[in-house]
């Protein structure tokens, strides 16, 4: 107990040396009431000097053996351009500049890699775009705009659905097979794109290939979750709201708040009652979200797991209170189950599927809406304790590590950019009164990269 006050009581750095001679092991249980949002920071702060110590220059920190990991044969920057943000929104001043800088000279898009378009459109353009319209700094427009230009040919197959793969030097595509939220989540930065280059060309790639996509929505209103962007067959007829598909829906809401299109809000509303009608299921009185067959609706099975319990927030955004709450109580069962949350498992039987945790932020980000649109401090207090299980489980002494199994809470030795770029900042907003970010004025593309929202009369003609 002695330790716990101490830790809670000092700066960033004395958290840092008390476990440092810890390796990866636990550093012991925070009382989740002490947490806060100058905590969260300070964990920030842990989190990327391990990444600044042992990862600079490269994609992602491997916060165990110390070294690094890159996606491709050269580094993109990954984590820096997914976290510069984060650091922004909390007035990590010293480090935002450090990095912006690292990134305008450094970063170049001119590689010849064959990248996914769909993670280098949520991470690093709408990770450029974010910090530009944060910071003013042209050079990350520029990027961004360079990586744009980069990444379209991906819209040139029979259909204007994306190829999963472009190659950023040569424009090479490939990938036939794609999935609805590859397809359709990335609308968010590519009309941005278009905002603020005054070039109509993006806006109308990505929303072509999400009308594409729609169009090809079964007789009920669902998609699945497999595609030839080709033939625009479907190759895998699960319908969910989880992994495949997840953010599609997101981007259609979102893509009506952002730009004030009312085709995303028609596609949206199309989309949503038969999401509520067969993929929705009540267990013992609990809201859950499962799979079905597409065409028929018919039950496939009763899993749900990390990456689903984001549509509690995507709920509450759209104005459904009433589901958002019930599904985000039935989010925190599944968190209180495991100590901590499985990617996959059955809500019928609670059997696990999948173990590993990836220091996911969906629950976190649901708690983030649920408390920013209802008031309500029960979605503190729910983030305080998903956060001090993530500090319980997953510090180790230079930085933060995924989870293998949330059974034994055995760490492996990764970290994804998207815990700087998601869990940390909406753990921080959820607890930081003052930084609240003005929903009206700001929607969050799928990486947590805050976006302006753009009145229909700032879009360019020819939309
Ligand atoms: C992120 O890259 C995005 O949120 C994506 O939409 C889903 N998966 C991760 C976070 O879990």
């Amino acid at each position: 107990m002695k330790s716990v006050l101490l830790l809670l009581g000092l700066p960033a750095m004395t958290l840092l040396s008390a476990c440092a001679s810890g390796g990866h092991r636990e550093v012991g249980s925070i009382a989740p009431e002490n947490i806060s949002a100058e905590m969260v920071k300070a964990e920030f702060r842990h989190a990327w000097s391990g990444y600044r110590r042992y990862a600079w220059g490269h994609d992602a920190l491997k916060p165990i053996t110390k070294s690094y990991r890159d996606w491709y044969d050269t580094s993109l920057l990954m984590t820096p351009v997914d976290a510069l943000d984060t650091m922004i929104l909390m007035g990590l001043n010293q480090e935002a500049d450090e990095t912006r800088a690292y990134i305008d000279q450094h970063l170049s898009f001119d590689q010849d890699v064959s990248v996914s378009v769909f993670e280098i459109t949520i991470r690093l353009l709408g990770g450029l775009l974010s910090s530009y319209e944060l910071s003013h700094d042209e050079k990350l427009l520029a990027l961004a705009k360079d990586l744009g230009n980069r990444l379209l040919p991906a819209f040139r197959s029979p259909t204007g659905m994306p190829y999963a793969r472009v190659n950023l030097h040569t424009g090479a595509v490939s990938g036939v097979s794609s999935n609805p939220a590859e397809i359709g989540s990335l609308m968010l930065e590519f009309g941005t794109l278009s905002a603020l280059t005054g070039d109509p060309k993006y806006y109308r790639a990505a929303k072509h290939a999400v009308q594409e996509l729609h169009g090809r929505s079964s007789r009920i209103g669902l998609v699945g979750s497999g595609i030839n962007i080709e033939t625009g067959v479907w190759t895998a007829k699960t319908a969910s709201i989880g992994d495949s598909i997840d953010s599609y829906y997101e981007y259609l809401y979102k893509s009506w708040l952002l730009f004030g299109d009312p085709d995303f809000k028609k596609w949206w509303e199309e989309s949503i009652s038969g999401i509520n009608r067969y993929v929705a299921e009540e267990v013992n009185g609990n809201l859950w979200y499962g799979r079905v067959e597409m065409d028929s609706g018919h039950r496939i099975s009763s899993e749900y797991g990390a990456l689903d319990a984001f549509f509690a927030g995507l709920l509450a955004l759209s104005g459904d209170l009433e589901r958002a709450r019930r599904l985000q109580k039935s989010n925190e069962s599944m968190w209180r189950r495991f100590g901590l949350e499985p990617e996959r498992f059955d809500y019928k039987t609670w059997e696990v599927r999948n173990a590993a945790y990836h220091l996911r932020p969906e629950i976190i980000e649901s708690a983030f809406y649920l408390h920013a649109l209802t008031g309500s401090p029960e979605y503190v207090e729910m983030g305080k304790r998903f956060f001090a299980d993530i500090v319980r489980y997953g510090r180790t002494a230079d930085g933060y590590a995924e989870i293998r199994d949330v059974r034994t809470k055995e760490k492996t030795d990764a970290t994804d950019s998207f815990f700087l770029a998601e869990t940390l900042k909406y753990s921080y907003l959820l607890l930081s009164p003052e930084k609240k970010i003005d929903l009206s004025k700001k929607v969050f593309n799928t990486e947590a990269h805050p976006l302006d929202v753009i009145p229909p009369s700032r879009l360019p003609a020819g939309i």
